[in-house]
């Protein structure tokens, strides 16, 4: 084609999308490679919040607002790649909350779903639809979608925890709603600990029939979690990518805890030094022992103890521990693959 009719040709087109662009269309050939591509193109990126950095912030924080007036003193870990999204990956949120000796986060419910993972403190406690459970650290707990839910510290120390949520999830369906408890602090009528007697023992009541898909049981307590993984150690070979990894069930269905969220704890061996992986659900770890790397490629990060970090979709990564480590971690793998979506390569 010459080039006098290829510029006519690029006038003609640029006419044609600016009068169809008036009624709100558009043509796919300019953003085909851009919507459909090869591989994961995610603006997520890898990152590492340091605790040693954080625990002055979150400290100034419960100096410059109390837990009751915040609703929730969090400080949110926001993707480099997400900034003002109120997201850590494409689909979940992280966030650090505090509450200090003494302190009430008032009662609500929403559709979202949420994981709290202990980094400091013993002795505060969350409310779930009536049963209080005690937190340590290490321990995961779950509030699942559309429970009423306050968290209190009758104990001496300030306690932190990492929030887990589905919000950017819900958020891309539209499907969120939300409201404040009828009273401050929910009126516990339940047994604490009622919910491990019944479903952590691997029984279950004789009349139970399960309401939700997210695990009747929400306290799988450190103790119990950590002497799986040290027995796991002790009698397997660790897998060349993540060590020792289990992944938390719904001791019911034996599906995921909770059906948005993956949660996970592994066990890397002293001198462990992990082969590239990676997976299309990208992940982020919460440190609870031990000191090590994560390296992308180039870039590494070195994480300790109550450190957090995040690892992209499809981007390959390696775990590396100096001293055994043991590591949290949570993503939307159970989304991926009740769609048939998930990957992962190694
Ligand atoms: O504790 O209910 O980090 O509703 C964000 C939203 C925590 C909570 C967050 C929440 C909560």
């Amino acid at each position: 084609m010459s080039a006098v009719l290829q510029t006519e040709l690029a006038a003609d087109r640029k006419a044609f999308y600016d009068k169809i662009d008036k009624a709100n269309v558009t043509p796919l050939w300019e953003v085909l490679h851009n919507i459909i591509t090869a591989t994961p193109s995610t603006p997520c990126k890898p990152h590492l919040w340091k605790w040693d950095q954080m625990w002055p912030w979150i400290q100034e924080a419960g100096r410059l607002i109390s837990a009751q007036e915040a609703e929730r003193r969090v400080l949110v870990l926001e993707n480099p790649g997400l900034r003002g999204r109120s997201s850590i990956t494409h689909s979940l949120y992280a966030g650090l909350q505090l509450i200090l000796p003494g302190e009430v986060a008032p009662s609500h419910r929403h559709s979202q779903s949420a994981l709290r993972f202990i980094l400091l403190g013993r002795g505060a406690y969350t409310a779930v639809d009536g049963e209080k459970v005690t937190m340590g650290v290490g321990d995961f707990v779950i509030t699942p979608s559309w429970t009423f839910h306050d968290h209190g510290n009758p104990s001496e120390e300030p306690m932190v925890w990492m929030d887990g949520l589905d919000v950017p999830l819900v958020e891309l369906l539209d499907a969120q709603f939300m409201e404040k408890g009828p009273q401050e602090a929910q009126h516990t009528n339940r047994t604490e600990g009622d919910n491990l007697a019944q479903f952590g023992n691997t029984m279950k009541p004789v009349e139970y029939r399960a309401k939700s898909r997210t695990s009747p049981l929400f306290w799988y307590p450190y103790g119990r979690t950590r002497e799986a993984l040290e027995t796991l150690a002790q009698a397997h070979d660790a897998h060349p990518c993540w060590g020792h990894k289990l992944q938390y069930t719904n001791p019911v269905s034996g599906d995921w805890a909770m059906p948005t969220i993956g949660t996970f704890m592994q066990l890397l061996p002293k001198g462990f030094k992990g082969k590239d992986y990676r997976s299309t659900d990208s992940t982020v770890y919460a440190v609870v022992e031990g000191k090590g790397r994560c390296r992308f490629g180039g870039e590494t990060l070195v994480f300790g103890p109550r450190d957090v970090f995040v690892c992209p979709s499809w981007l390959p990564y390696r775990l590396e521990a100096d001293e055994q480590a043991v590591l949290f971690s949570f993503s939307d793998r159970p989304v991926q693959q009740a769609l048939d979506l998930w990957r992962e390569a190694f």
